[in-house]
This record gives C-alpha cells, structure tokens and sequence, in this order.
C-alpha cells in the first residue's frame, strides 16, 4: 500500500549514463514526468527534493573512450556537463545534479560496501572468467564476441545475438574473442562477491506483490517473474580498471560494479545537497531514513530489476534505509518506427534539438507526454509533432490566450474587466471547469501524467469554446458591461491555465504568469474564478 502519512518526497530519476549525449527517449521515459511530478507537488507546497545525476562508471564510457581514442575521465567530463545543460534547459528542475565520479560519492559507495562487507552480507565466490593473456585483462560480456551458437551469425555479443536476436552468455559463443582488439580469450580464475538475493526471496515477495498491488502493471509484472524465476546470488565487483576500488584487501584491480554504486549515486548526491545546503534542506537522513519519507523512483524498463529488487535488497541489508514507495517506469519511446540506437546514431539527441529548435522545449515536452510511453512502446513521429504543435498548443491554448488578451486590449484598455451577472452558459462554463482540478490531480497522484496534460488541456478547450460561443466581438457595440463579464471569465480561466500548466510547460506557464500580472500562484487557487481583481492591468500579449 501506497503511503498515506507522509511528510516529505523523495523523487530521484535514473542517472544516464555519461557516455553521450541525452535523447527524446531519455526526456519522455524519465525526465520529463519525473518534472512534471516534481513540479506538481511543489505547486502544492509539498516538501521535495529532486535528485539527479549522471553515472560515469560501468563499460559503456570505458567503450567509448577507446573508441575516441581518450581517456575515460574526457569521456565522463564531456557528457556530464552535455547532459547537465541539455537537463537545464528543458527546465527538468533538479535540487541537484551530481556525478559519481564525485569524491563524495566515492567515499559514500566505498562505504556502504564496506559495512555489507563487514556486516557478512555478501558471498565470495570463485569463478572462471574471460581473459585476454595479452592486454591481461578480464573481458565483460559485452565486450566478448564470437560466433552465434544459434544462427551462426559471426560477431554477435557476449550477451546477445543482435541478427536473431538470441540472449547469449559468453560462454555459448563459439571461438570467442576481444571485441576491442581481436585476440583469443583464454578463462582464468577470479573470485568476487555476491549478494545473495535469494535470501531476499521472501520479504520481496511479500513486499512487492502483497503490499504493492498499485505499483504499474509492466513493473509488477516485470518484478513477478524474476521472483517466480527464483532470484539468484548477483555479483556486486567487477575486474575493470574504472569505478570505484573495490574497498577489501586483496581486491586489487576490482571495482564495485556500476549497478551497486550508481542506486547509492541517489543518496551520495542527497548528502552532497543537503550538507552544502543544511538550512534548507535539513540532513540527508531525513530524506532516506525517516520512516515519513516517501521515495519515488523514475526510471525505464530496462532498469526495473535494479530498482525493485537489487537496490532495495542493498538498502535492506544495509538495515537503515526506508524502500521505494513507488517505481514508476516507462516503456521505450521509437522513432519513426524504428528503435532508438545510440550505435546506429537514430535518436533526436536533445543538444542538437536545442540548436535546430531554439525555444520550442515546452513544445517537445507537450509532445511527448501528450504520446508518453506510459502502458506500452510508442512511437514520435515528427507529423505528429507539427500537428500537435498547429493544432493543440497553437490553435487551442494560444489561440485562447491570445484572444482573451487581445479582445481585453482592445475593449479595456488592458485592465481586467469587472465581473456582471453571469448567464446560465457562463454558470455551465465554470461548472464545466471545476471538476477539471480534481480529475488532473487524481491523475498526477497516481503517475498518468499523458492524461492529466490531456485534462489540463481541457481547460483550454472549455475556454476556446466559451469565447467562440459568446461572441464578445458582436456584443460589444449593444453590450459592453456583457462583454466585460465575457472577458473576466476567460481571463480568469487563463490564469488557472498558467497554474495548471505550469508542471507540464513551465516555460509557456511563465510567460503566461507575466502576461496576466500574476504575483503567486499555487496549485491550491486552481479553479477559482477570482484570480485576476477587477481594474488590474495586464501586462503585453
Ligand atoms: N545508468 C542505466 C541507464 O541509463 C543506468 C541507470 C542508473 S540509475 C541508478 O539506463
Ligand atoms: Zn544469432
């Protein structure tokens, strides 16, 4: 069960990886709602915090230093700050976005380790792995390749077979080699430790599929079968030359592996927040440790496993930390019907968005929540951006606003009109938008954030409709006092749409907030009709 009594929230969102820039799928699998949420609870004057970063260990950036022929700190040093800027300027408003190559983040991982360590919470365990004699290194799957044992396909991965699409371990290859330089792999000895998740079997069942019957069906789902399949001792160091040393003697030349420091990234760039800010935000263990807390995790598919299940068998071990109250997780977002590949550079990477289409972040964000992957795949076509944007954000919301402003001008001299007797249609009118409040926070509180923007969208819509049936353009000359009635109202609902838009457009809500003059707004005054007084002036349109 969802916790009711809560006293503050905890949001973090997947730390990407540093090893290229960030795309449209990253935005509308993770950021943007996560925003959007954020956004929502701080309009509510919630208490917040909004934690983010980039994951700078694991193989992928250690792949594409070789690849450029850089070190791998070039690699992480380029993209984090990419990513970072990118983040910025979408207005996904992080409390913090941090990295884990940060000194305080290595110390907080080693640490953690430690005590598990310390505390015999791991296994060790010896096993033969991949070795290449000459380079003297142990190879990671993906990092191995060699014949597919299924279609035979020459090149396929230590993992998978990408011509059948087969899910591989080194192991079946045939005549595996060093994806990097070609050599012949030999198997050697390594030892390494493991969390021995299938002690976790049972307090995870009842955990997940007893208490968390509300959590999204794909993550449930996903979270069923691996404890139906029974869960197995995973192993928590690497032998790599990058991340974090693995902090027990004779461990040299291992590091924890990229999925156990990158959770604890959360709550290291917590610390990092909350001891730089400690007046504003209290300590870093009232966010993670307090029983009131309520931590959600934003994440995508692929990373469902580490999120309900290992993370949260870390966190319990450990024996300090509150678990995840929600997970809510996307599926993928395709382009023009085809996967999004970083390899086969198919993506609309959000820098080079920014350079093609300065200005139009809100108009992406609409997008692509309006067609957020939320119960299933779904595809971003760029027609369906164009109609999108000419016939929802332009003929609809802009379209009204721009009327409501301009007929205002015209009649008013720009000051907002007094409010007369209001006619059966108007009463309609405003019951009709009223329940809009209720129906967009319902759907917030529950992570449907494609309809909620389709709700708020609603108002839009009511207002269009409400200037278009009125007609104050031919009421004028016979009836002035009606139009200045007219024109209240619908400036009164422009301002609720500046409140309501604000999570998912922020920078269009802005822009609105200053048009209308508006000095505070909160997610509370949604729905009243007395936002703009009588007699104040509006500023430009
Ligand atoms: N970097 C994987 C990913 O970007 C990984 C997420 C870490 S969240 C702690 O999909
Ligand atoms: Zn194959």
């Amino acid at each position: 069960m969802a916790n009711k009594n809560f006293k503050r929230t905890l949001v973090t969102s997947a730390l990407p990886y540093a090893n290229g820039p960030v795309h449209i799928g990253h935005l509308a699998g993770v950021y943007v709602p996560a925003d959007i949420y954020v956004r929502y609870l701080r309009l509510k004057k919630q208490d917040v915090l909004f934690i983010g970063g980039s994951d700078e260990h694991g193989v992928p950036v250690t792949i594409r230093a070789r690849k450029e022929g850089i070190t791998v700190q070039d690699v992480v040093d380029r993209y984090h700050y990419l990513i970072k800027d990118s983040f910025e300027k979408f207005g996904i408003s992080f409390d913090i976005y941090s990295r884990t190559t940060s000194d305080i983040h290595h110390k907080f991982a080693s640490d953690f380790f430690r005590k598990l360590y310390e505390d015999g919470k791991f296994i060790e365990q010896t096993t033969e792995q991949f070795y290449d004699e000459e380079t003297k290194e142990f190879l990671t799957d993906r990092n191995i390749r060699g014949e597919c044992p299924r279609c035979h396909a020459l090149g396929a991965y230590g993992d998978q077979c990408e011509k059948c699409g087969a899910t591989l371990s080194p192991d079946e290859l045939i005549n595996p080699y060093n994806a990097v330089n070609g050599n012949p792999l030999t198997k050697k000895a390594t030892s390494h430790w493991y969390l021995p998740l299938d002690k976790d079997q049972q307090w995870l069942e009842k955990w997940i599929l007893e208490d968390h019957p509300e959590w999204r069906p794909n993550v449930y789902g996903q979270c069923k079968s691996w404890l139906d399949g029974g869960l197995k001792p995973r192993a928590v160091t690497r032998d790599l030359d990058w991340g974090i040393p693995v902090p027990v003697e004779g461990a040299e030349g291992k590091v924890l592996y990229v999925w156990f420091d990158a959770p604890i990234g959360y709550i290291s760039n917590t610390k990092e927040l909350c001891d730089a800010n400690p007046e504003q935000y209290g300590t870093w263990q009232k966010w993670w440790q307090d029983e009131d807390t309520r931590m959600i995790h934003f994440i995508g598919k692929d990373n469902i496993v580490f999120h309900c299940i290992v993370f949260p068998a870390m966190l319990h071990a450990h024996g300090d930390y509150i678990l995840p109250d929600n997970v809510p997780s996307n599926e993928f977002l395709n382009l023009e019907g085809d996967k999004i590949s970083t390899s086969r550079n198919w993506a609309i990477w959000l820098n080079e968005y920014l350079v093609d289409m300065p200005g139009k972040q809100d108009v992406l964000r609409y997008v692509l929540t309006a067609n957020a992957p939320e119960t299933k795949d779904n595809d971003f076509t760029w027609k369906d951006y164009q109609a999108r944007n000419n016939n929802e954000l332009v003929a609809i919301f802009g379209n009204f606003i721009n009327r409501a402003m301009k007929l205002t001008e015209k009649y008013f001299e720009g000051k907002v009109p007094t409010c007369g007797e209001l006619t059966d249609y108007d009463k309609a009118t405003l019951e009709e938008f009223k329940t809009v409040k209720a129906d967009v926070e319902s759907l917030l509180d529950n992570f449907k954030f494609r309809d909620a923007q389709k709700q708020a969208m609603e108002l839009a819509r009511i207002g269009n409709k409400y200037l278009a049936e009125t007609e104050p353009w031919k009421v004028f000359k016979t009836d002035p006092e009606r139009v200045g009635t007219i024109l209240n109202l619908a400036l009164q609902i422009s301002a609720n749409l500046a409140i309501a838009f604000e999570p998912f457009l922020p920078f269009s809500a802005a822009k609105l907030r200053t048009m209308l003059g508006m000095e505070t707004f909160e997610w509370e005054n949604l729905g009243r009709t007395d936002l703009l007084t009588a007699g104040h002036q509006l500023g430009e349109s």
